[in-house]
């Protein structure tokens, strides 16, 4: 028997397009093929040791930064699915120094997709868990191939982000603007079930996540910030508790779940942090403020900033209200 509550991905968002009459139907199509791509990656990490498809290929990327097979793999599926099905004009991968074309004698659709196809890509080797992230802008461009200015819109503008982790089950957390939904993937019947409703972050945590290893890179209000979230005050809830994976997607996903804040910040010599605007930052900071909480690069809104750069970095404070609230009076001393 099939319980009448079994909601997959595609019955979610065909009832959500269902409340917005202005809605075309093409974008359930689009959440369609992400879900497909996704399902083959998940099965390619699920048996990553199994395979031998673990360790280097040997080259670098963009950031200089060592491509695992995984890395490449996921951005090949992406793009090999995605960019054949005339829903989008462009892609960009935080793997790729330019913008992805769509193959040639492939139609050209309305939307632009961002993605980082395997984020925390250093932790595959442990098993820890890793994921994939997306943005899905509306191009602004007329017609025929989509343009870089099409990939450099404001995070505000994003029709639809979310991320997905490869963790001790499969997840798919995304939003259209509507708040934000979390599916779990079941392998027995090879869906996404709804299992996260409209998911709000608790204003209140008792955790922060941050590389601590960098606090003497760091400025001198950020340290500050560090060392008061230490401080033992009952009434504050303090001291908090320390959790980093080295993962964004794990780190924000739990701190979606429990609360608490992430923080990646600039250090006094690279103010503008590591973490990517367009294919972390923006989509990870969407799903945040529609679950309730906020981001923030410490002075500007993450969604309010304008990208100059495909591969711009900025420094990133996420998570709770209050959490986020309270950094902030610290940074902006
Ligand atoms: P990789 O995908 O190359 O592992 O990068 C992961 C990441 O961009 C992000 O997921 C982490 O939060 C961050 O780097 C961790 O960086 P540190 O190792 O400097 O803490």
């Amino acid at each position: 028997m099939i319980p009448t509550q079994v909601i997959t991905i595609s019955r979610h968002i065909m009832e959500q397009e269902r409340k917005y009459p202005e809605a075309s139907g093409e974008f359930s199509g689009l959440l369609s093929d992400i879900t497909l791509a996704v399902k083959l990656i998940a099965r390619d990490v699920r048996k990553a040791g199994l395979v031998n498809i673990l360790g280097l290929t040997g080259s670098e990327n963009v950031h200089g930064e060592r491509v695992t097979k995984l890395d490449e793999y996921a951005n090949r599926v992406l793009y090999d699915i995605l960019g054949r099905t005339g829903h989008l004009c462009v892609l960009a991968s935080e793997e790729a120094h330019s913008i992805l074309t769509i193959p040639e004698g492939y139609p050209h659709g309305k939307y632009v997709f961002l993605f980082d196809p395997l984020d925390g890509s250093s932790n595959i080797d442990a098993n820890a868990t890793i994921g994939t992230i997306f943005s899905v802008q509306k191009r602004i461009s007329a017609g025929g191939p989509g343009t870089l200015e099409d990939c450099l819109q404001q995070g505000s503008r994003q029709v639809c982000a979310g991320y997905i982790v490869y963790g001790s089950s499969t997840m798919f957390v995304y939003t259209t603007g509507h708040g934000v939904h979390g599916f779990t993937y079941d392998p027995t019947c090879g869906e996404f079930l709804l299992s996260h409703e409209d998911i709000k972050i608790p204003e209140k945590g008792k955790y922060y996540s941050v590389n601590e290893g960098n606090y003497h890179s760091w400025a001198d209000d950020t340290k500050k910030y560090i060392d008061w979230l230490k401080e033992t005050d009952k009434a504050t809830g303090r001291p908090y508790g320390l959790r980093y994976i080295g993962s964004l997607v794990a780190d924000v996903h739990r701190t979606l779940l429990y609360g608490g804040i992430f923080l990646y910040p600039g250090s006094v010599k690279k103010p503008e942090g590591k973490l990517r605007l367009l294919y972390e930052a923006s989509p990870l900071a969407m799903v945040i403020e529609q679950a309730g909480g906020e981001a923030t690069d410490g002075k500007t809104r993450i969604l309010d900033i304008i990208p100059k750069d495909l591969h711009q970095r900025t420094p990133l404070i996420i998570g709770g209200k209050d959490e986020v609230g309270t950094a902030q009076r610290f940074l902006n001393t």
